[in-house]
Protein backbone atom coordinates (compact mmCIF):
# COMPACT_ATOMS: atom_id res chain seq x y z
CA UNK A 1 0.00 0.00 0.00
CA UNK A 2 2.58 2.43 0.69
CA UNK A 3 3.71 2.19 -3.22
CA UNK A 4 0.02 3.67 -3.96
CA UNK A 5 0.42 6.21 -1.66
CA UNK A 6 3.17 7.80 -3.34
CA UNK A 7 1.20 7.87 -6.41
CA UNK A 8 -1.02 11.03 -4.42
CA UNK A 9 1.99 12.08 -2.52
CA UNK A 10 3.85 12.99 -6.24
CA UNK A 11 0.95 14.83 -7.48
CA UNK A 12 0.39 16.36 -3.87
CA UNK A 13 3.79 17.83 -4.36
CA UNK A 14 3.96 19.02 -7.55
CA UNK A 15 1.28 21.15 -6.85
CA UNK A 16 2.65 22.25 -3.46
CA UNK A 17 5.53 23.21 -4.98
CA UNK A 18 4.93 25.02 -8.58
CA UNK A 19 1.21 26.21 -7.76
CA UNK A 20 0.36 28.96 -5.64
CA UNK A 21 -0.79 27.76 -2.26
CA UNK A 22 -4.52 29.82 -2.58
CA UNK A 23 -6.62 26.53 -2.31
CA UNK A 24 -6.66 24.09 0.47
CA UNK A 25 -7.84 21.06 -0.89
CA UNK A 26 -8.81 17.58 0.27
CA UNK A 27 -5.37 15.09 -0.35
CA UNK A 28 -7.29 13.21 -3.00
CA UNK A 29 -5.88 13.77 -6.51
CA UNK A 30 -8.86 12.64 -9.39
CA UNK A 31 -7.73 11.40 -12.53
CA UNK A 32 -11.01 10.44 -14.03
CA UNK A 33 -14.71 11.45 -13.71
CA UNK A 34 -17.80 9.70 -15.39
CA UNK A 35 -21.64 11.01 -14.24
CA UNK A 36 -21.46 11.28 -10.59
CA UNK A 37 -18.31 8.92 -10.22
CA UNK A 38 -14.64 9.92 -9.89
CA UNK A 39 -11.43 7.98 -9.58
CA UNK A 40 -8.12 9.16 -8.19
CA UNK A 41 -4.64 8.08 -9.17
CA UNK A 42 -4.75 5.53 -6.86
CA UNK A 43 -8.01 3.74 -8.94
CA UNK A 44 -9.97 4.66 -5.87
CA UNK A 45 -13.60 5.51 -6.68
CA UNK A 46 -15.75 8.33 -4.80
CA UNK A 47 -18.91 9.64 -5.58
CA UNK A 48 -18.85 13.55 -6.00
CA UNK A 49 -21.22 15.38 -3.91
CA UNK A 50 -19.96 19.21 -4.73
CA UNK A 51 -20.15 18.94 -8.09
CA UNK A 52 -17.52 21.49 -8.54
CA UNK A 53 -19.52 24.17 -6.53
CA UNK A 54 -22.82 22.87 -9.10
CA UNK A 55 -20.79 23.33 -12.42
CA UNK A 56 -21.15 19.57 -13.24
CA UNK A 57 -24.94 19.80 -12.75
CA UNK A 58 -24.99 17.53 -15.78
CA UNK A 59 -22.21 14.70 -14.25
CA UNK A 60 -18.81 14.45 -15.49
CA UNK A 61 -17.96 13.82 -19.25
CA UNK A 62 -21.77 13.84 -20.88
CA UNK A 63 -21.35 12.63 -23.79
CA UNK A 64 -24.25 14.51 -25.31
CA UNK A 65 -21.97 17.54 -23.81
CA UNK A 66 -18.83 16.34 -24.84
CA UNK A 67 -19.76 15.47 -28.41
CA UNK A 68 -20.86 19.30 -29.20
CA UNK A 69 -17.21 20.36 -27.74
CA UNK A 70 -15.27 17.61 -29.43
CA UNK A 71 -17.63 18.53 -32.73
CA UNK A 72 -17.53 21.87 -32.35
CA UNK A 73 -13.61 22.64 -31.87
CA UNK A 74 -12.88 20.52 -35.50
CA UNK A 75 -15.37 23.12 -37.16
CA UNK A 76 -14.65 26.67 -35.23
CA UNK A 77 -13.15 27.31 -32.13
CA UNK A 78 -13.07 30.79 -31.35
CA UNK A 79 -13.21 33.94 -33.89
CA UNK A 80 -13.35 37.02 -31.24
CA UNK A 81 -16.55 39.46 -31.27
CA UNK A 82 -14.94 41.47 -34.29
CA UNK A 83 -16.58 39.05 -36.61
CA UNK A 84 -19.98 37.06 -36.20
CA UNK A 85 -20.02 33.28 -36.90
CA UNK A 86 -22.97 30.64 -36.97
CA UNK A 87 -23.01 29.75 -33.24
CA UNK A 88 -23.30 33.17 -31.59
CA UNK A 89 -26.95 34.04 -32.42
CA UNK A 90 -28.72 30.92 -32.11
CA UNK A 91 -27.40 30.25 -28.87
CA UNK A 92 -28.31 33.79 -27.63
CA UNK A 93 -32.06 33.41 -28.79
CA UNK A 94 -32.14 29.91 -27.09
CA UNK A 95 -30.64 31.54 -23.74
CA UNK A 96 -32.56 34.56 -23.62
CA UNK A 97 -35.80 33.07 -24.90
CA UNK A 98 -35.20 29.77 -22.33
CA UNK A 99 -34.63 32.11 -19.62
CA UNK A 100 -37.74 34.93 -20.90
CA UNK A 101 -35.37 37.83 -21.54
CA UNK A 102 -35.12 40.02 -24.08
CA UNK A 103 -30.81 39.90 -24.58
CA UNK A 104 -28.04 37.87 -23.39
CA UNK A 105 -24.14 39.06 -23.40
CA UNK A 106 -22.34 36.64 -23.02
CA UNK A 107 -19.17 36.35 -21.03
CA UNK A 108 -16.87 33.18 -19.49
CA UNK A 109 -16.55 33.28 -15.29
CA UNK A 110 -19.14 33.92 -13.02
CA UNK A 111 -17.36 36.84 -11.26
CA UNK A 112 -17.09 38.49 -15.08
CA UNK A 113 -21.04 37.92 -15.43
CA UNK A 114 -21.40 39.61 -12.15
CA UNK A 115 -19.00 42.21 -13.52
CA UNK A 116 -21.36 42.98 -16.40
CA UNK A 117 -24.63 43.33 -14.32
CA UNK A 118 -22.84 45.88 -11.95
CA UNK A 119 -21.44 47.64 -15.23
CA UNK A 120 -25.11 47.38 -16.56
CA UNK A 121 -26.26 48.52 -13.50
CA UNK A 122 -23.70 51.86 -12.66
CA UNK A 123 -24.96 52.75 -16.52
CA UNK A 124 -28.45 52.46 -16.72
CA UNK A 125 -28.23 54.45 -13.34
CA UNK A 126 -26.59 57.28 -14.77
CA UNK A 127 -28.69 57.00 -18.30
CA UNK A 128 -32.48 55.93 -17.46
CA UNK A 129 -33.09 56.91 -13.93
CA UNK A 130 -30.78 60.11 -13.80
CA UNK A 131 -28.65 59.80 -10.86
CA UNK A 132 -25.63 61.93 -10.95
CA UNK A 133 -22.45 60.77 -12.63
CA UNK A 134 -20.20 58.04 -9.98
CA UNK A 135 -22.63 58.34 -7.45
CA UNK A 136 -24.65 55.21 -8.32
CA UNK A 137 -25.14 53.06 -5.30
CA UNK A 138 -25.27 49.09 -5.30
CA UNK A 139 -27.20 47.31 -2.44
CA UNK A 140 -25.46 44.13 -1.45
CA UNK A 141 -26.10 41.23 1.60
CA UNK A 142 -23.69 40.11 4.29
CA UNK A 143 -22.02 36.57 3.93
CA UNK A 144 -22.17 37.68 -0.45
CA UNK A 145 -20.34 35.60 -2.79
CA UNK A 146 -20.04 36.91 -6.38
CA UNK A 147 -16.73 36.10 -7.48
CA UNK A 148 -13.19 37.44 -6.21
CA UNK A 149 -12.25 40.36 -8.71
CA UNK A 150 -10.76 43.28 -6.17
CA UNK A 151 -14.51 44.94 -7.08
CA UNK A 152 -16.99 41.67 -6.30
CA UNK A 153 -14.31 41.45 -3.01
CA UNK A 154 -14.92 45.25 -2.53
CA UNK A 155 -18.53 44.16 -0.62
CA UNK A 156 -17.35 40.95 0.54
CA UNK A 157 -17.90 40.28 4.14
CA UNK A 158 -15.42 37.59 4.53
CA UNK A 159 -12.03 39.25 5.37
CA UNK A 160 -10.56 35.86 3.72
CA UNK A 161 -11.39 36.98 0.42
CA UNK A 162 -11.16 40.44 0.48
CA UNK A 163 -8.38 41.40 2.84
CA UNK A 164 -5.13 42.51 1.49
CA UNK A 165 -6.60 43.60 -1.91
CA UNK A 166 -7.48 47.65 -1.21
CA UNK A 167 -8.04 50.16 -2.02
CA UNK A 168 -12.04 48.72 -2.70
CA UNK A 169 -14.05 49.65 -5.39
CA UNK A 170 -16.72 52.32 -3.44
CA UNK A 171 -20.27 52.46 -4.58
CA UNK A 172 -21.61 49.35 -2.82
CA UNK A 173 -23.61 49.32 0.99
CA UNK A 174 -24.23 46.04 2.49
CA UNK A 175 -27.50 44.98 4.27
CA UNK A 176 -27.70 41.97 5.90
CA UNK A 177 -29.24 39.00 4.22
CA UNK A 178 -32.87 38.15 4.98
CA UNK A 179 -33.36 41.64 6.37
CA UNK A 180 -35.84 43.76 4.81
CA UNK A 181 -36.31 46.73 7.05
CA UNK A 182 -32.20 47.26 6.81
CA UNK A 183 -32.07 46.88 3.14
CA UNK A 184 -35.08 49.16 3.13
CA UNK A 185 -33.11 51.88 5.03
CA UNK A 186 -30.18 51.60 2.79
CA UNK A 187 -32.01 53.38 -0.05
CA UNK A 188 -30.96 56.25 -1.21
CA UNK A 189 -31.78 58.22 -4.62
CA UNK A 190 -29.12 57.21 -5.88
CA UNK A 191 -29.24 53.07 -5.77
CA UNK A 192 -29.50 51.79 -8.63
CA UNK A 193 -29.53 48.35 -8.05
CA UNK A 194 -30.03 45.38 -5.67
CA UNK A 195 -27.28 42.58 -6.52
CA UNK A 196 -28.62 39.43 -4.22
CA UNK A 197 -28.03 35.84 -4.84
CA UNK A 198 -31.40 33.86 -4.26
CA UNK A 199 -29.71 31.49 -1.98
CA UNK A 200 -26.42 32.02 -0.63
CA UNK A 201 -23.82 29.30 -1.92
CA UNK A 202 -20.76 30.09 0.08
CA UNK A 203 -22.65 31.13 2.89
CA UNK A 204 -23.51 27.60 3.54
CA UNK A 205 -26.83 27.33 1.25
CA UNK A 206 -28.71 30.10 3.27
CA UNK A 207 -32.42 30.22 2.02
CA UNK A 208 -33.50 33.71 2.88
CA UNK A 209 -37.49 34.27 4.46
CA UNK A 210 -39.99 33.69 2.10
CA UNK A 211 -41.31 37.42 1.80
CA UNK A 212 -37.34 38.60 1.55
CA UNK A 213 -37.24 38.06 -2.41
CA UNK A 214 -40.78 39.30 -2.79
CA UNK A 215 -39.74 42.69 -0.59
CA UNK A 216 -37.04 42.89 -2.33
CA UNK A 217 -38.65 42.90 -5.98
CA UNK A 218 -41.14 45.56 -4.24
CA UNK A 219 -38.25 47.92 -2.90
CA UNK A 220 -37.02 48.26 -6.28
CA UNK A 221 -40.17 49.19 -7.93
CA UNK A 222 -40.73 51.63 -5.27
CA UNK A 223 -37.80 53.36 -5.62
CA UNK A 224 -36.60 52.78 -9.17
CA UNK A 225 -33.69 50.40 -9.09
CA UNK A 226 -33.32 47.14 -10.37
CA UNK A 227 -33.15 44.21 -8.43
CA UNK A 228 -30.20 41.68 -10.12
CA UNK A 229 -30.32 38.31 -9.38
CA UNK A 230 -27.23 35.83 -9.20
CA UNK A 231 -27.77 32.87 -10.17
CA UNK A 232 -24.53 30.98 -11.34
CA UNK A 233 -24.43 28.58 -8.44
CA UNK A 234 -28.31 28.36 -7.27
CA UNK A 235 -29.59 28.56 -11.10
CA UNK A 236 -29.84 26.00 -13.95
CA UNK A 237 -31.94 23.48 -11.78
CA UNK A 238 -29.52 23.42 -8.65
CA UNK A 239 -31.96 24.86 -5.94
CA UNK A 240 -35.07 22.77 -7.99
CA UNK A 241 -36.01 25.77 -10.65
CA UNK A 242 -34.18 27.06 -13.83
CA UNK A 243 -34.03 29.83 -11.66
CA UNK A 244 -34.03 29.90 -7.81
CA UNK A 245 -35.84 33.58 -7.00
CA UNK A 246 -38.68 32.45 -9.48
CA UNK A 247 -39.84 30.08 -6.91
CA UNK A 248 -40.94 32.98 -4.91
CA UNK A 249 -42.84 34.13 -7.71
CA UNK A 250 -40.42 37.02 -8.18
CA UNK A 251 -39.19 38.12 -12.21
CA UNK A 252 -35.98 40.30 -11.70
CA UNK A 253 -34.86 42.90 -13.89
CA UNK A 254 -31.08 41.26 -14.22
CA UNK A 255 -29.49 37.62 -14.22
CA UNK A 256 -25.98 35.98 -14.08
CA UNK A 257 -25.75 32.47 -14.94
CA UNK A 258 -22.70 30.49 -15.29
CA UNK A 259 -21.01 27.22 -13.85
CA UNK A 260 -23.78 24.49 -15.04
CA UNK A 261 -23.97 26.70 -18.55
CA UNK A 262 -21.56 24.60 -19.52
CA UNK A 263 -21.70 21.37 -17.99
CA UNK A 264 -18.52 21.62 -16.18
CA UNK A 265 -16.81 21.27 -20.03
CA UNK A 266 -15.62 25.43 -20.76
CA UNK A 267 -16.14 28.46 -18.92
CA UNK A 268 -19.10 29.90 -19.85
CA UNK A 269 -20.95 32.71 -18.59
CA UNK A 270 -24.08 34.96 -18.95
CA UNK A 271 -25.82 38.41 -17.94
CA UNK A 272 -29.38 38.51 -18.94
CA UNK A 273 -31.87 41.36 -19.27
CA UNK A 274 -34.80 43.28 -21.10
CA UNK A 275 -33.44 45.69 -23.26
CA UNK A 276 -34.31 48.41 -21.29
CA UNK A 277 -30.99 47.71 -19.49
CA UNK A 278 -29.26 45.73 -21.83
CA UNK A 279 -29.66 48.79 -24.16
CA UNK A 280 -27.24 51.22 -22.11
CA UNK A 281 -24.17 48.74 -23.75
CA UNK A 282 -23.08 50.52 -27.11
CA UNK A 283 -20.19 48.88 -29.59
CA UNK A 284 -16.79 49.28 -27.47
CA UNK A 285 -18.62 49.71 -24.28
CA UNK A 286 -17.63 46.43 -22.63
CA UNK A 287 -16.79 42.48 -23.68
CA UNK A 288 -14.27 39.72 -23.84
CA UNK A 289 -12.04 38.11 -25.89
CA UNK A 290 -13.68 34.73 -25.34
CA UNK A 291 -17.12 36.03 -24.60
CA UNK A 292 -19.77 34.07 -26.42
CA UNK A 293 -17.20 32.15 -28.79
CA UNK A 294 -18.18 29.43 -31.48
CA UNK A 295 -17.34 26.76 -29.10
CA UNK A 296 -18.39 27.67 -25.47
CA UNK A 297 -22.15 28.41 -27.65
CA UNK A 298 -21.85 24.59 -28.83
CA UNK A 299 -20.98 23.63 -25.21
CA UNK A 300 -23.79 25.27 -23.60
CA UNK A 301 -26.40 24.91 -26.23
CA UNK A 302 -25.90 20.83 -25.20
CA UNK A 303 -25.48 21.38 -21.36
CA UNK A 304 -28.96 23.20 -21.52
CA UNK A 305 -30.58 20.53 -23.73
CA UNK A 306 -29.27 17.71 -20.98
CA UNK A 307 -30.85 20.19 -18.23
CA UNK A 308 -33.93 20.66 -20.35
CA UNK A 309 -34.28 16.94 -21.49
CA UNK A 310 -33.27 14.88 -18.62
CA UNK A 311 -35.34 17.21 -16.69
CA UNK A 312 -32.81 17.95 -14.69
CA UNK A 313 -34.83 20.74 -13.19
CA UNK A 314 -37.80 18.70 -12.40
CA UNK A 315 -35.29 15.67 -10.69
CA UNK A 316 -33.79 17.90 -8.18
CA UNK A 317 -37.37 19.41 -6.78
CA UNK A 318 -38.06 15.75 -6.19
CA UNK A 319 -35.55 13.86 -5.29
CA UNK A 320 -34.53 17.37 -3.10
CA UNK A 321 -37.78 16.84 -1.07
CA UNK A 322 -36.39 12.88 -0.66
CA UNK A 323 -33.01 14.60 0.38
CA UNK A 324 -34.52 16.97 3.25
CA UNK A 325 -36.83 13.99 4.43
CA UNK A 326 -34.09 12.31 5.06
CA UNK A 327 -31.46 14.04 6.42
CA UNK A 328 -33.88 15.74 8.92
CA UNK A 329 -35.20 12.40 9.96
CA UNK A 330 -30.97 11.84 11.28
CA UNK A 331 -32.18 13.79 14.36
CA UNK A 332 -28.14 14.32 15.10
CA UNK A 333 -27.21 16.20 18.79
CA UNK A 334 -24.53 17.41 16.76
CA UNK A 335 -26.67 19.10 13.99
CA UNK A 336 -27.38 23.22 14.44
CA UNK A 337 -29.40 23.56 11.26
CA UNK A 338 -29.97 21.66 8.02
CA UNK A 339 -31.18 23.73 5.12
CA UNK A 340 -32.29 22.12 1.50
CA UNK A 341 -33.49 24.04 -1.80
CA UNK A 342 -33.94 21.38 -4.76
CA UNK A 343 -30.14 18.97 -4.56
CA UNK A 344 -28.54 21.48 -2.53
CA UNK A 345 -28.14 21.09 1.33
CA UNK A 346 -26.22 22.49 4.07
CA UNK A 347 -25.73 20.83 7.21
CA UNK A 348 -24.75 23.48 9.66
CA UNK A 349 -23.09 21.44 12.70
CA UNK A 350 -22.69 22.71 16.18
CA UNK A 351 -19.53 24.43 17.43
CA UNK A 352 -19.51 22.17 19.48
CA UNK A 353 -18.35 19.56 16.87
CA UNK A 354 -15.43 20.90 16.20
CA UNK A 355 -15.84 21.90 12.12
CA UNK A 356 -17.19 20.39 9.36
CA UNK A 357 -13.56 19.63 7.65
CA UNK A 358 -13.13 16.38 9.65
CA UNK A 359 -16.35 15.70 8.20
CA UNK A 360 -15.20 16.08 4.89
CA UNK A 361 -12.22 14.14 5.05
CA UNK A 362 -13.89 11.09 7.01
CA UNK A 363 -16.59 11.12 4.35
CA UNK A 364 -13.47 10.95 1.53
CA UNK A 365 -12.19 7.75 3.49
CA UNK A 366 -16.20 6.38 3.00
CA UNK A 367 -15.88 7.01 -1.22
CA UNK A 368 -17.86 10.72 -0.51
CA UNK A 369 -16.13 13.88 -1.76
CA UNK A 370 -17.91 17.42 -0.41
CA UNK A 371 -16.44 20.36 1.22
CA UNK A 372 -17.36 21.89 4.26
CA UNK A 373 -17.63 25.86 4.22
CA UNK A 374 -17.34 28.49 6.46
CA UNK A 375 -15.96 25.94 9.08
CA UNK A 376 -19.34 24.09 10.78
CA UNK A 377 -21.22 23.41 7.34
CA UNK A 378 -20.82 20.34 5.17
CA UNK A 379 -22.40 21.23 1.64
CA UNK A 380 -24.06 18.92 -0.03
CA UNK A 381 -24.77 19.22 -4.26
CA UNK A 382 -24.41 16.18 -6.22
CA UNK A 383 -24.97 16.00 -9.91
CA UNK A 384 -28.80 16.57 -10.54
CA UNK A 385 -28.30 12.90 -12.31
CA UNK A 386 -28.23 11.06 -9.49
CA UNK A 387 -30.50 8.65 -9.10
CA UNK A 388 -32.61 7.49 -5.80
CA UNK A 389 -30.29 4.68 -5.06
CA UNK A 390 -27.28 6.59 -5.42
CA UNK A 391 -28.23 9.04 -2.92
CA UNK A 392 -29.20 6.47 -0.60
CA UNK A 393 -25.81 5.03 -0.62
CA UNK A 394 -24.20 8.25 0.07
CA UNK A 395 -26.67 9.59 2.62
CA UNK A 396 -26.27 5.96 4.53
CA UNK A 397 -22.32 7.23 4.58
CA UNK A 398 -22.99 11.13 5.64
CA UNK A 399 -25.20 9.41 8.49
CA UNK A 400 -22.88 6.91 9.58
CA UNK A 401 -19.64 9.74 9.88
CA UNK A 402 -21.88 12.22 11.38
CA UNK A 403 -23.27 9.63 13.85
CA UNK A 404 -19.26 8.85 14.87
CA UNK A 405 -17.89 12.25 15.30
C1 LIG B 1 -13.74 29.84 -5.62
C2 LIG B 1 -19.07 28.60 -4.02
C3 LIG B 1 -17.26 30.15 -3.66
C4 LIG B 1 -20.72 31.95 -7.15
C5 LIG B 1 -21.73 32.92 -7.30
C6 LIG B 1 -20.37 34.18 -8.78
C7 LIG B 1 -19.34 33.24 -8.67
C8 LIG B 1 -19.49 32.11 -7.85
C9 LIG B 1 -23.05 32.77 -6.58
C10 LIG B 1 -18.06 33.48 -9.45
C11 LIG B 1 -18.39 31.12 -7.74
C12 LIG B 1 -17.20 29.35 -6.77
C13 LIG B 1 -15.86 30.04 -6.89
C14 LIG B 1 -14.89 29.09 -6.27
C15 LIG B 1 -15.66 28.27 -5.25
C16 LIG B 1 -17.10 28.55 -5.51
C17 LIG B 1 -17.77 29.17 -4.38
F1 LIG B 1 -19.89 29.54 -3.63
F2 LIG B 1 -19.55 28.03 -5.11
F3 LIG B 1 -18.85 27.74 -3.06
F4 LIG B 1 -16.09 30.52 -3.79
F5 LIG B 1 -17.97 30.76 -2.81
N1 LIG B 1 -21.53 34.00 -8.11
N2 LIG B 1 -18.35 30.28 -6.82
O1 LIG B 1 -20.91 30.87 -6.35
O2 LIG B 1 -17.94 32.54 -10.48
O3 LIG B 1 -15.84 33.53 -11.34
O4 LIG B 1 -15.76 31.42 -10.03
O5 LIG B 1 -16.78 31.42 -12.31
O6 LIG B 1 -13.47 30.97 -6.06
O7 LIG B 1 -13.16 29.30 -4.69
P1 LIG B 1 -16.50 32.21 -11.06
Amino acid sequence: MPETRSESSRWIDLEDQWSAHNYHPLDVVIARGEGIWVWDVEGNKYLDFLAAYSALNQGYGHPRIVAALVEQAKELALTSRAFRNDKFGPFCEKLSKLLGYDKTLMMNTGAEAVETAIKASRRWGYQVKGVPTDQAEIIVFDGNFHGRTTTIVSFSTDEGARSGYGPFTPGFKIAPFGDLEATRALFTENTVAILVEPIQGEGGVIIPPADFLPGLRKLCDERNALLICDEIQSGLGRAGALLAHTLTGVRADGVTIGKALSGGLYPVSAFLADDAVMGVFDPGSHGSTYGGNPLACAVAEAALDVIIDEQLVEKSAKLGKYLEERLRAFDLPIVKEIRVAGLWAGIELTPEAGGARKVSEALRGEGLLCKETHVHTLRLAPPLIITKDELDWALERIEKVLRAI
